[in-house]
């Protein structure tokens, strides 16, 4: 019989207890019609949980709260659950970093981010003080996941689990693209974590936020109350002038899109949809047609190549984590559909596996939005080709067609960014 716990969905706390249980095969449900503010007040639930708050796990032996033990418990249920780790160093460093999302990242997250939902007064100092306290700690979090995949040995922990429901909240409530972008091997490891099945099945897709929540107006103090009145009609909004309404209406109006300046670059004779069309539809003779038809329309002068190179491929001990890094990559080069195709290859028989690519942008640079926007850039050393060097132009086929082997070395996968 599956556990019921007691929480709304999405809720971040309970995504603990419930990824946990993915990973370790135990059969929890959240408890049906939950609803905040009224479920977790009623006499029954303030017997499990004295506090009111969410999550509470009802087990055979009767409730547990504290979405740390919750997930705990869950974890136990297994016997020699991996989860948990395999020694009593690992067992500890697991707690390490449980203790440590929940102290210095969790809170953090939430001083920032409470008074901008207008929970609590906002008060500038005390904003300061979380970004200045949640930057430091995952300063340290970075220099951790420099050299290490997972927090603690080379598998998903309850660590990753709870941290990564940490970071979950504050990535899609507060912590921007530009923010966190200051952390690298931190977003690395959280896009990594929360694109796990076990993770998917539980948080869906992640988006990130795309803007701090603006501070909401600070609610003057409460007017003394006013002695009844007889009921009056309701207050009409008075008629607005039309000067002002119009210019509300201009306001609203929709902006015209700002060009992306790689459409302002001279025609190039290269179509690049051609091209992708003649890669995918080319089911034989590659080299002879797909190759040979990539050099026959490739303009230097409107597009450039490039080589990619991962720079932590020591960290690529897991051939699934290696894939769904490289996949993750690619979802994020979405934006740059338009303007470039690339190929990916995960190189090797056995770990650490190599990841490199070949990538073709419109332009001579690589483009600066893709820069900004796609953190995984700067997780490669780029190298432009030079076409005039006959190596350079047959390692660009090789990558082209997948040549296996590829310099001396099977390849695990090879990805299409088309
Ligand atoms: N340390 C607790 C925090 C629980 C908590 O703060 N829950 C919030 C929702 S995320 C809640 O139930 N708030 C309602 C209240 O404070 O009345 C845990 O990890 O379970």
């Amino acid at each position: 019989m599956a556990l019921v716990l007691h929480a709304g969905s999405g809720n971040k706390n309970a995504l603990k207890a419930l990824i946990a249980a993915e990973y370790s095969g135990v059969q929890v449900e959240l408890v049906k019609n939950f609803e905040m503010g009224v479920s977790n007040k009623t006499p029954e639930f303030l017997k499990m949980n004295p506090l009111g708050k969410i999550p509470v796990l009802e087990t055979p032996d009767g409730p547990i709260f504290e979405s740390n033990a919750i997930a705990r418990y869950v974890t136990r249920l297994k016997a020699d659950n991996p989860l948990y780790g395999s020694s009593l160093i690992e067992y500890a460093r697991i707690e390490q970093w449980m203790d440590f999302a929940s102290s210095e990242i969790d809170p953090n997250i939430g001083r920032w981010l409470y008074p901008r939902l207008g929970f609590v007064p906002h008060i500038p100092l005390s904003e300061e003080l979380a970004i200045s306290g949640l930057k430091r700690a995952l300063g340290a979090l970075n220099t951790h996941l420099a050299a290490n995949t997972y927090l603690v040995g080379h598998s998903v922990t309850l660590a990753d689990i709870v941290m990564t429901c940490n970071l979950y909240y504050g990535i899609v409530r507060i912590l921007t693209k530009s923010f966190t972008s200051e952390f690298p091997h931190v977003e690395r490891y959280f896009w990594t974590m929360v694109n796990q099945p076990n993770f998917v099945k539980v948080m869906g897709e992640v988006k990130q936020v795309d803007s701090v929540p603006s501070i909401p107006s600070q609610k003057k103090p409460a007017e003394p109350a006013k002695p009844k009145e007889a009921k009056k009609e309701p207050k009409k909004e008075p008629a607005k002038p039309k000067v002002e309404a119009a210019a509300e209406e201009e306001e609203e109006a929709p902006k015209p899109k700002p060009k992306n300046p790689l459409d302002l670059l001279p025609p190039s004779k290269m179509i690049l949809d051609e091209w992708k069309r003649l890669y995918s539809n080319t089911k034989t003779n590659f080299r002879e047609v797909a190759i040979k038809g990539f050099w026959d329309m490739y303009d230097p002068e409107g597009y450039s190549l490039w080589f990619c190179d991962y720079k932590y491929n020591d960290e690529n001990t897991v051939s699934f984590v290696t894939l769904n890094k490289v996949g993750g990559f690619l979802q994020r080069m979405d934006l740059a559909r338009k303007y470039a195709f690339g190929k990916m290859l995960v190189i090797g028989s056995e770990p650490p596996f190599k990841v490199k690519g070949l990538w073709l942008f419109r332009g001579q640079d690589i483009p600066k939005f893709v820069l900004d926007e796609v953190y995984d850039m700067e997780l490669y050393d780029w190298r432009k080709v030079d076409i005039n060097d006959e190596e350079q132009k047959e390692r660009v086929s090789q990558m082209i067609e997948d040549h296996e082997p590829f310099e001396g070395e099977a390849l695990l996968d090879a990805k299409c960014f088309k």
